[in-house]
C-alpha cells in the first residue's frame, strides 16, 4: 500500500477524489451480485468502501468477515447514503486478521454479552461509553489540580473498615493474617490532609455487596478528596463546582457520543451550581407527600431516591442525615447532636446518589465514644484516632462513585456498561 494510512475521522474530512488508506476492523459486509460493501472500524469512526466490478480487490473484499482486520485502500467519494456522508472506492483490501464466526448477534441478551465482555467492549456504545468515562476522569484531575489538590495514592490492603462490616472483603494475607480489601481510601487522606492539606485519589474501592441492583459494584472506581480546615459547606461548594466541571467538559468534548448514546443534551446543560440543598427532613417530608413512608432516621434507599429526584431538574444536595444512618466518623451537629454534618450528592433522572460526604470528627474523646457507641473497637482504629491527638484541625471530605457518575452521564440504565469489565456479585469473569 502507498497511500499514507490516516484516522477515519480524518478520512471523512478528504475532498472527493484524495486518494486515502484507512485500517481498521471490519463492522459490517455487504455483497451484491456486482459489488461489495465492506464497512470499517477504528477508535475515531466507522467509513464505507465499495469494491466495485472493475476492482481487482472484489474477491478479496468478499472474503473478509465481520470483525477481521483490514487496511483498505482507495479514493474518496461523496456519497449521501454512506455513513459519514463519504465513502472510499476501493482499489486494495489487505486482510490483516481473518475473524473466525463473530459470536456477538444483534439479538444477544444482557447475560451473554456479559459473558463475551472482552469482545463486546469492541461495541460502538461501549465505545461511546468509555470515551465519555475517559473524559470524566480526566476532568476531576483537571480540577483538584487546579484548586490545589494534591494527587495521593493509598493503600488497598487495608485492616478496618471504613464503610461498616457488611461488605468488607476479606483477603488471606502474605503471612496468613487476615486483611482486607479498602472500601474508601478516606482514613488515609485524612492522615495526608496534615501536611498537604488538600489531597485527593482516584482510586478503586471494593464493596461485598450482595444485592444485585443497577447500580451496585463490587469494585468500582472512587474518586476521593479531603481539605484541612474545610467545614461541611465549603465542601458542597467543591463537589457542585467539580460535577459542573466534569459535565461541561463531557459537553463539549463527547457530544457526538452523548449523541450517540441518545442522552438528552438539555438535562446536562443546566448542570450548573448552585445545585439545591435539601435537609433529611425536608426530604421525608416530600415523600410522605407522594406517599412513601420513611421512618427518621432510616437511610434512604435506591426507590426513595429515585422519587425524590423527580422533584428536581439537576443534581442536588441531601444534608443531615441522622447519626445512625451515617458511619460512625461522620460529625455530629453541635447544634442539633442527633443529626450529622453530612451531605450526599443525588443525580436526577432516576439516578440518585453519586456523592457522600461530610465533616468529620475532629476530637480525640467524642471520636472514641462514636466508635463504641457503634459497637466498634477503638482498637481497630488506633492510627485513625492519634490522628485526633497530633494537632487535630476541623476537616471534610468527600467521595464520588465515578462509575455511577458515568452511568447519568451518559443516560444508560445498567452500572455495568459505566466500566469495561465490571464486578458484580454474580461476576468476576472475564
Ligand atoms: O459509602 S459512600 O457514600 N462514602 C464513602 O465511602 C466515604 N468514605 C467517601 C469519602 O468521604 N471519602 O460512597 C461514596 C460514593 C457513593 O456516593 C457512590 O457514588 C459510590 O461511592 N459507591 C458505589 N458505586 C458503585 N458500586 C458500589 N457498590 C458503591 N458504593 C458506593
Amino acid at each position: 500500500m502507498r497511500t499514507e494510512i490516516v484516522p477515519v475521522k480524518e478520512a471523512l474530512k478528504l475532498p472527493q477524489g484524495s486518494p486515502v488508506a484507512v485500517r481498521g476492523w471490519v463492522y459490517r459486509r455487504r455483497d451484491l451480485k456486482k459489488k461489495a460493501f465492506v464497512v470499517v472500524r477504528d477508535s475515531t469512526g466507522i467509513m464505507q468502501a465499495v469494491f466495485g466490478e472493475d476492482s481487482r480487490a472484489l474477491s478479496e473484499a468478499r472474503k473478509v468477515t465481520v470483525e477481521s482486520s483490514v487496511v483498505v485502500e482507495g479514493i474518496v467519494r461523496d456519497d449521501p447514503r454512506a455513513p459519514g456522508g463519504k465513502e472510499i472506492v476501493g482499489t486494495g483490501i489487505e486482510i490483516i486478521g481473518l475473524a473466525e464466526n463473530f459470536p456477538i448477534r444483534r439479538d444477544a441478551s444482557r447475560e451473554f454479552l456479559l459473558d463475551v465482555r472482552h469482545l463486546a467492549v469492541r461495541s460502538r456504545r461501549l465505545t461511546s461509553i468509555f470515551k465519555v468515562r475517559d473524559t470524566a476522569f480526566q476532568a476531576v484531575h483537571e480540577f483538584f489540580r487546579s484548586r490545589g489538590f494534591y494527587e495521593v495514592h493509598c493503600p488497598m490492603f487495608i485492616t478496618a473498615a471504613v464503610e461498616g462490616g457488611a461488605t468488607l472483603f476479606e483477603v488471606k494475607y502474605v503471612d496468613g493474617r487476615k486483611v482486607y480489601l479498602t472500601q474508601s481510601s478516606q482514613f488515609y487522606l485524612e492522615s495526608l490532609i496534615f501536611s498537604l492539606e488538600k489531597v485527593y485519589t482516584v482510586a478503586p474501592s471494593f464493596r461485598a455487596e450482595k444485592s444485585r441492583t443497577r447500580r451496585h459494584l463490587t469494585e468500582f472506581w472512587h474518586a476521593e478528596a479531603e481539605a484541612a480546615w474545610a467545614h461541611l459547606g465549603d465542601m458542597m461548594k467543591i463537589e457542585e463546582e467539580l460535577i459542573a466541571h466534569i459535565t461541561r467538559r463531557v459537553l463539549e468534548k463527547r457530544r457526538e457520543e452523548l449523541e450517540l448514546l441518545g442522552r438528552d443534551i438539555e438535562a446536562l446543560k443546566r448542570v450548573e451550581p448552585p445545585f439545591p440543598r435539601i435537609s433529611y427532613d425536608e426530604a421525608l417530608s416530600i415523600l410522605e407527600d407522594k406517599g412513601v413512608h420513611v421512618e427518621w432516621g432510616e437511610d434512604l434507599g435506591a426507590d426513595e431516591e429515585r422519587v425524590l429526584t423527580q422533584e428536581f431538574d439537576k443534581p442536588f444536595f441531601l444534608y443531615g442525615f441522622p447519626e445512625k444512618a451515617k458511619a460512625f466518623y461522620h460529625k455530629n451537629d453541635p447544634k442539633r447532636p442527633e443529626v450529622t454534618l453530612s451531605a450526599d450528592l443525588l443525580a436526577p433522572e432516576g439516578y440518585g446518589e453519586i456523592i457522600g460526604g461530610g465533616e468529620r470528627i475532629e476530637d480525640k474523646d467524642e471520636l472514641i465514644a462514636k466508635i463504641k457507641k457503634f459497637g466498634l473497637n477503638p482498637e481497630d482504629y488506633q492510627w485513625y484516632i492519634d490522628l485526633r491527638r497530633y494537632g487535630t484541625v476541623p476537616h471534610a471530605g468527600f467521595g464520588l462513585g465515578m462509575d455511577r457518575l458515568v452511568m447519568w452521564l451518559t443516560g444508560i440504565d445498567h452500572i455495568v456498561d459505566a466500566i469495561p469489565f465490571p464486578r458484580t456479585v454474580n461476576r468476576v469473569y472475564p
